[in-house]
């Protein structure tokens, strides 16, 4: 029998009065694997009250950093317990590798732990002040926050927002994409195991324009937490002007990486690949435009083409396949739409471009790893995120040129510089208008370190202590000596 997900409100499990549920669907092989109920805008608006509610009641805000640490601390301990069946549900859910799937468990459990850490760290600052005065600075919670997650790291979005809001001491109301709600199921599962008062997370499935849209526009939401694409996230900020309330938003990218003539080759290419083709290029900070000093183009381009042609695509759960499934088949249709864009814009097709219907993929949503070449700064290929396995390789000449490439976008998410000199690397990555960025590398990230865009890829930063301010107030208090 197919499992139906129910909704997490006030620590039950309920069906929606909707009887309008929607079909999961494995993009590997398009099986039905379970049927999600699809909350109501009513039943949204009365979870909100119970997270105001429950907020208001203190059992969690009240809670001692230390207390609340050690919930974060045994919500950690579940998940890394479960991972096995985490990863298993990624895999069939959003299409991803196993390795992927496995890297995006661990690190949900670290993020955990990591905010728990940060609890016991110092959290404010005093200042003398003239005429016997001294000042504190303190933060608190700020309420209700709604946090709202795309399909392409289900488990792992979802945490890098509930972590620090729990951690802050606010009630929180996760709406997971429409079509990957089985890792945010297990993951309130394990919730719901912990001392987590009751009422203090919940979990809302259902349509963006529904669920998502009354979250946003909720006069009792305090913070809204998005990370999606950059059209709904505008919709988002222009629906928060009610009760102006917070807004976080992490949005898309199209991030230059930039390669330079004295680069070592074999390192560029292997993460140039890795930049753009993990999670089939469903990442927000995919280098998905690749930029190549002149003299070593051809050889660059080359390589990077048989190396992309050897990627092993295929279902995430065989251990041997490099490159999963594309989510769903709208998506599938969007990526392809672009390459037929590309190619009546006048750029060369120089790999894939094509769905595989061979060798036992024909049921899923697979796509070959695309490279374009002989492309333009004004292409809509090179301009738009496409969001899929498809890279556009230009040429620039100096560094002059190559941060006026990087440059030209409405994004600012991500970008890397490949080159032996470290002082020009260093030189020219500081002028690349993005916030996250590598050296000689691609894709590694580090939980300490703040997760955000410059430009229309977002406001605010997730991780860190950056992350963790996302769901507080600051406070001053003035104390007469
Ligand atoms: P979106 O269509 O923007 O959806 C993201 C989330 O917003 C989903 O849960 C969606 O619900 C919901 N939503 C849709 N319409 C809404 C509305 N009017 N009000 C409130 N919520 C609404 O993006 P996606 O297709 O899921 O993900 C791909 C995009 O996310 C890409 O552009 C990518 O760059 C971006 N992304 C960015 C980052 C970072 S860190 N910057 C990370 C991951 C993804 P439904 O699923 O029900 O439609």
């Amino acid at each position: 029998m197919t499992k139906e997900l129910k909704l997490y409100i006030n620590g039950h499990w309920v069906e929606s009065s909707n009887p309008d549920t929607l079909d999961i669907i494995n993009p590997a092989t398009q099986e039905v694997i379970a049927m999600a109920q699809r909350a109501t805008k009513e039943e949204t608006e009365e979870t909100i009250k119970i997270a105001k509610k429950t907020f208001e009641s203190g059992v969690w805000s009240d809670k001692s950093p230390q207390e609340r640490a050690a919930v974060l601390l045994q919500i950690a301990d579940k998940l890394q317990e479960n991972i096995d069946e985490l990863t298993n549900l990624e895999v069939q859910n959003n299409g991803k590798t196993r390795r992927e799937a496995r890297s995006d468990a661990e690190e949900a459990a670290n993020t955990f732990r990591y905010y728990a850490g940060l609890l016991n760290m110092p959290n404010g600052q005093t200042y003398e002040a003239p005429e016997d005065m001294q000042t504190m600075i303190v933060k608190e919670p700020m309420g209700v926050a709604g946090l709202i997650v795309p399909w392409n790291f289900p488990l792992l979005m979802s945490v890098w927002k509930i972590a620090p809001a729990l951690a802050a001491g606010n009630s929180i109301l996760l709406k997971p994409a429409e079509i990957t709600p089985m890792t945010a199921v297990k993951m309130f599962e394990l919730i719901d195991e912990s001392d987590l008062p009751k009422g203090v997370a919940n979990l809302l499935m259902g349509s963006g324009s529904v669920v998502g849209q009354t979250i946003a526009e909720s006069d009792d939401v305090d913070v809204v937490s998005f990370t999606g694409s950059t059209g709904v996230g505008r919709r988002i900020m222009q629906a928060a002007t009610g009760n102006m309330k917070k807004v976080s938003l992490e949005l898309g990218g199209k991030s230059p990486n930039i390669i330079f003539g004295d680069a070592d080759l074999e390192t560029a290419i292997d993460y140039s690949l890795f930049g753009i083709y993990m999670g089939s290029g469903q990442v927000c900070t995919s280098g998905s435009r690749i930029l190549v000093q002149e003299g070593i183009y051809d050889e660059f381009v080359a390589k990077f083409v048989e190396n992309a042609r050897r990627i092993r695509v295929g279902p995430g759960n065989d251990e041997q396949s490099e490159m999963g499934a594309i989510v769903s088949e709208n998506q599938l249709k969007s990526i392809l739409d672009y390459i037929r864009i590309g190619k009546e814009e006048g750029a060369s097709l120089a790999s894939g471009g094509i769905r595989i219907e061979k060798n036992g993929l024909e049921k899923g949503f697979f796509m070959e790893p695309t490279v374009f070449t002989n492309v333009t700064s004004d292409m809509r290929i090179v301009r738009e995120e496409i969001f899929g396995p498809v890279v556009t390789i230009q040429k620039f000449q100096d560094e002059e040129e190559a941060i006026k490439i990087a440059n030209d976008t409405d994004f600012g998410l991500a970008g890397s510089v490949f080159s032996a000199d470290q002082n020009k690397a260093l030189r020219v990555i500081k002028k690349v208008r993005a916030g996250i960025t590598w050296l000689n590398a691609y894709h590694l990230t580090n939980i300490q370190a703040p997760w955000g865009g410059y430009k229309q890829s977002g406001i605010g930063r997730s991780l860190g202590t950056y992350g963790l301010d996302e769901y507080q107030e600051t406070k001053q208090i003035n104390i007469n000596l």
